[in-house]
């Protein structure tokens, strides 16, 4: 049974390193392989490692308000490399301001993200969320019940 693979990394000129190693230290201990490139990722880079890894979501944090225009034209280039149906999650604190969360998520949702999470969410949630989407996409493994 293939174990999913995650990519997982912080978008653009991004520094923030704390909530990136643990979210690698939850979805590595709930069974997922994880491909974690820490921060300063570029679109690029997420998808040459989605290709190379045959990773099954890329899973972006932002976490210094411009995960907007970093975000921007992924799903576009996922398509143009040939992987335009993985699954794209992205979390942290998305924008600067009063925009309510409602109306981010649609934003993001818009630019081709599977899932769209709030300031704080917890990793628990996704690993919820990655459980349906797989098991949706016909994949047959659980997390945290296979290696
Ligand atoms: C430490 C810190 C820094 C450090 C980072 C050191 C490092 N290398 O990590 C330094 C001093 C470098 C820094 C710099 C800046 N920072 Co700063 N920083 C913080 C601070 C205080 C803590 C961040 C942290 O470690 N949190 C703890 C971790 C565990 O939480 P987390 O990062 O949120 O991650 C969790 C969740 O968000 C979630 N999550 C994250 N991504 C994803 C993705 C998915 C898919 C899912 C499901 C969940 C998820 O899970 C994670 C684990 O639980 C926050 C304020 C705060 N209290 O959060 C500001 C904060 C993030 N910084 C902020 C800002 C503005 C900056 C600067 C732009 C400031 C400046 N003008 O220079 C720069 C940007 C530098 C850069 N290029 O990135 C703002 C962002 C504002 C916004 N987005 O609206 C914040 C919120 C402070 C504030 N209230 O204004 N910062």
């Amino acid at each position: 049974m293939k174990v999913p693979t995650l990519v997982l990394g912080v978008i653009g000129m991004d520094v923030h390193a704390v909530g990136n190693k643990i979210l690698e230290y939850v979805f590595t201990n709930a069974g997922f392989n994880v491909v974690n490139l820490g921060v300063m990722v570029s679109q690029e880079e997420f998808i040459s490692a989605a290709i190379e890894t045959a990773a099954d979501v890329i899973m972006v944090s932002s976490l210094y308000g411009h995960g907007v225009l970093d975000c921007r034209g992924l799903r576009s280039k996922c398509i143009e490399a040939g992987i335009g149906r993985i699954l794209l999650y992205v979390g942290g604190n998305l924008v600067v301001g009063k925009a309510s969360f409602p109306e981010v998520e649609k934003v993001f949702k818009e630019m081709g993200f599977d899932r769209v999470y709030p300031p704080g969410t917890s990793p628990e949630q996704a690993i919820v969320d990655l459980k349906k989407d797989l098991g949706l996409r016909g994949e047959d493994f659980h997390a945290g019940t296979e290696k």
